[in-house]
């Protein structure tokens, strides 16, 4: 089924792609295992689109696709809710990216295990950043990024955290298409996230130390 999800996806069948995905929950598919196709059509249409197969038409459909199935899988996701929250994290998707559905998945994962998340949005300027970390006082900051250009917006609002004084207050996490450890090393973050799960897993190490 997952295989079939990625070739609707790939092969813009929109309608298919929404009928599998309902049938997948329904058989009482992992939601994850329904998320990962995803990812794994949107690697594919962003590597036709790199061949020059696809172009921007393609990449918007995609998305929406994408979008309209984390509306049908995220409720199944709401198992893990916690209802204590276990502390503060901010995100955004940095100055000059406007890719916002891997970040979109992250601030979910987050809230319905149990933290508190303030979603700047896309395209966050970097004294934006910094203005929110002392207002909102989060433990954790994560910077979610899709473009290459990405890399120096990333490093740019780890410097600007460290001159204001708070990068000694806060664990940083980034995470996005391109990301990798090479980045996160560039940038200066604590530390690289490959999707929502590991989001998660680092934000409860540093919060809760588990
Ligand atoms: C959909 C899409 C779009 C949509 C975005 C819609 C939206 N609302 O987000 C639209 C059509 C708007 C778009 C626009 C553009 N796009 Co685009 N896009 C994509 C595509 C196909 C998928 C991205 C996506 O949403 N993936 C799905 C999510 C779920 O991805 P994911 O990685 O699995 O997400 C997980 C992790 O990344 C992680 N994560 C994400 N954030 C964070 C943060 C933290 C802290 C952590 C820990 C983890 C984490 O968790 C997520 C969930 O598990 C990619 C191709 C690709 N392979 O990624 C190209 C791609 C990213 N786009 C690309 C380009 C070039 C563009 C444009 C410049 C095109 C243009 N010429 O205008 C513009 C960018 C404009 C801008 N300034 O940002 C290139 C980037 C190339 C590069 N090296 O810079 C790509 C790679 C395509 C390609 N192969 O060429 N795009």
């Amino acid at each position: 089924m997952s295989k079939k999800l990625v070739e609707a996806m790939v092969g813009m069948k929109e309608k298919e792609a929404l009928e599998i995905t309902k049938q997948m929950i329904e058989d009482g598919e992992d939601p994850i295992n329904i998320l990962n196709a995803c990812k794994d059509a949107m690697n594919e249409v962003g590597a036709r689109f790199e061949k020059g197969e696809f172009f921007l038409p393609e990449l918007v459909m995609a998305g929406e696709m994408l979008n309209q199935i984390s509306a049908i899988v995220k409720p199944k996701l709401t198992g893990a809710v916690e209802t204590e929250r276990l502390g503060k994290v901010i995100i955004g998707t940095v100055e000059g990216d406007i890719h916002d559905i891997g970040k979109d998945l992250v601030v979910f994962m987050l809230d319905v295990n149990g933290f508190e998340v303030l979603d700047l949005g896309i395209d966050v300027p970097v004294q934006k950043f910094v203005d929110a970390i002392k207002d909102f006082q989060p433990a954790v900051v994560g910077l979610s990024g899709f473009l290459t250009l990405a890399f120096d917006s990333m490093k740019a609002t780890v410097d600007a955290i460290a001159e204001a004084g708070l990068r000694d207050q806060i664990k940083i996490m980034i995470g996005g298409g391109q990301i990798d450890d090479e980045v996160k090393k560039y940038a200066g973050a604590d530390a690289y996230g490959s999707d929502a799960v590991e989001a998660v897993k680092l934000s409860k190490k540093w919060i809760l130390g588990e």
